[in-house]
């Protein structure tokens, strides 16, 4: 039986953390998607295209790993593709508060399970949110990106 995860998450843009996390579910499971959150209420730095595109360059290479975008619950986007797991990444207590009551939304609505794994820790200070805000007041943000994402970091500020 083929085991299905999935990492939904919306990688505006996709850091090192997520790239770790996505990596170490896929040596759990056959098949991992990459799951990237339409939220039509939230305007991005980065299209979702370009989103999908970066998460498909860093991926590339990692057996049984798709990149998709979805848009609605993730639940339903579970049950479309017989996916029985969520895996998140917990940084620390806040992840926690934030994760726990989505887990138990999820499990109640469709029966799926979420699994946290740890973020490695030289990594838990990493987000997209404090990677983007030290790169615009031009601080360094190399160390936290692959270097395909960080190059489109550096175009996109200074367009
Ligand atoms: N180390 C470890 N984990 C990390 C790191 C790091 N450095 N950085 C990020 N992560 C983890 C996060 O903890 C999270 O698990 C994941 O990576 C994605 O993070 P983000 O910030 O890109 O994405 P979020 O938190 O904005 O994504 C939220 C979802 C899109 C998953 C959520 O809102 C959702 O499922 N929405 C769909 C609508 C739905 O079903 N709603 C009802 C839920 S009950």
């Amino acid at each position: 039986e083929v085991r299905r995860a999935v990492c939904p998450g919306s990688y505006d843009p996709p850091t090192i953390g997520h790239l770790d996390v996505i990596e170490r579910t896929a040596a759990l499971f056959d098949e991992v998607y990459v799951a990237i959150l339409v939220n039509p209420r939230k305007q991005g730095l980065f299209e979702v295209d370009e989103r999908v595109e970066m998460l498909r360059e860093i991926t590339d290479g990692l057996p049984g790993v798709r990149v998709e975008s979805f848009s609605g619950l993730v639940v339903d986007y579970c049950r479309d593709r017989g996916v029985e797991a969520l895996v998140k990444g917990l940084r620390g207590a806040t992840d926690y508060d934030y994760e726990l009551p989505m887990a138990h939304m999820n499990r109640h609505l469709t029966g799926v399970e979420t699994l946290f794994l740890p973020g490695a820790p030289g990594q838990v200070y990493v987000s997209s949110s404090l990677v983007k805000e030290v790169a615009r007041g031009g601080g360094d943000v190399a160390p936290f990106l692959p270097p395909s994402v960080h190059r489109r970091l550096l175009e996109r500020l200074g367009e």
